[in-house]
């Protein structure tokens, strides 16, 4: 399988799909449904944008398993084969309310081990992408690997429900630290940390397609990517993580485990 030319391929697609998100945005005739909770929602373009993915994949890839947010397409029991991973809109309540902070998302997965991964950050027009083997990139811009650093020397980031359901750890963490961001994005969260704009991105519980990209850059970039009790991820169920260079990431696991 020659990644580097399928990552050319997908990223066009990628690319497609942020444009018709840029374009949605003055829309106003979009259908809003909430799912689990009234934070938690999904609209019509979710739904296209995955259709969108799931045809593209079909059509190149027929042999490949998906799994995706907004529906169900291959009974996936392990980890074996290839298998993609779709976030078509990561940030859905920011892509509604604030009309930014959102991005889309597709990884693929061979034998559990990340080869392809894209997160769009799409007001921005930014497409950081990578390839295994052959490193991050912004648009056509490699990435420098992060510089390892203390906690104290950086800012992190937490999604919202580590701070309400977890204030005590939380506060650990960002009194030490140089303060705390929070986007509501994993993806641009993840790609916060990939870039270096903060030293780590720490959360309760995400699904896999919320995490898949990020894991698959982080690792690429040599950064340390673990459930919050340092254990490594499982892509089966969903993880609590921390995405962080190595020494911030140990001072981050150790709030967590004493
Ligand atoms: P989503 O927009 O793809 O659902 C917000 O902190 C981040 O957490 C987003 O990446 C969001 O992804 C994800 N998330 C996961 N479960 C959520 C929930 N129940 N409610 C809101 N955001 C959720
Ligand atoms: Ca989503």
């Amino acid at each position: 399988m020659d990644y580097v030319a399928m990552a050319e391929m997908v990223r066009e697609w990628v690319n497609e799909a942020g444009d018709i998100l840029r374009e949605s945005l003055t829309d106003t005739s979009i259908k809003i449904e909430e799912k689990s909770a009234p934070s938690d929602l999904v609209t019509e373009m979710d739904r296209f944008i995955e259709a969108f993915y799931v045809n593209k994949i079909r059509e190149n890839f027929p042999d490949h398993k998906i799994y995706g947010e907004e529906g169900t397409y291959d009974e996936i029991n392990d980890l074996s084969g290839f298998i993609w991973i779709i976030d078509p809109i990561d940030g859905t309540l920011n892509y509604v309310k604030q009309k930014s902070n959102f991005c889309t998302m597709l990884t693929l997965f061979n034998d559990g081990e990340g080869v392809l991964a894209f997160i769009n950050d799409v007001i921005n027009k930014r497409v950081y992408h990578g390839v295994k083997g052959h490193g991050v990139r912004c648009n056509d811009e490699i990435l420098e690997p992060v510089p390892n650093h203390t906690l104290k020397d950086g800012l992190v980031a937490l999604n919202t429900k580590m701070v309400m359901l977890q204030p005590e750890t939380s506060n650990k963490i960002v009194k030490e630290a140089l303060g705390v961001r929070l986007i509501g994005s994993a993806g641009l969260e993840m790609v916060q940390v990939l870039t270096n704009r903060v030293s780590a991105y720490v959360t309760t519980p995400l699904n896999s397609w919320d995490i898949a990209p990020g894991y698959m850059l982080g690792t690429e970039l040599g950064l340390c990517f673990t459930r919050t009790d340092g254990l490594p991820i499982n892509l089966m169920e969903k993880n609590p993580i921390i995405i962080a260079n190595s020494t911030t990431h140990q001072e981050i696991v150790s709030k967590f485990i004493n």
